[in-house]
């Protein structure tokens, strides 16, 4: 019963697809609303290590399942061939800060609209 009901309550979370590869993120720049629950679907198609750095968004945002961050909840560590999920839902409107923390300096940065 309690399965039911939570299971009615939470709307199905809006997928959005982001591929890392060598060195940039695909999409770079992610454009969401607020107050909607989203599945954001994160792989790493590239041979090094990626980060999906957005220490700010991720401060204001409501995250289901924090364990698939780092401690700090700044970011997300992706070996190559990794895929990770993040269930969250985006807080204050605004744009936030997307790098990989590793290879920002070869222009692997993009940027996060909250609407
Ligand atoms: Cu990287």
């Amino acid at each position: 019963m309690l399965a039911l009901c939570l299971g009615a309550a939470a709307p199905d979370p809006v997928t959005v697809n982001v591929t890392m590869i060598d060195y940039k993120f695909v999409p770079d720049h992610l454009t969401l609303r607020h107050g909607v629950a989203y599945r954001l679907h994160l792989e790493n198609h590239g041979k090094e290590t990626h980060e999906f750095t957005a220490p700010t968004f991720f401060a204001t945002a409501k995250i289901d399942n924090p364990g698939v961050l780092n401690r700090e909840r700044s970011e997300i560590v992706m070996q190559p061939g990794d895929a990770k999920d993040v269930f969250l839902t985006p807080g204050k409107p605004g744009t936030y800060d997307l790098r990989c923390a590793d290879h920002d300096w070869n222009g692997m940065v993009g940027g996060i609209t909250v609407q």
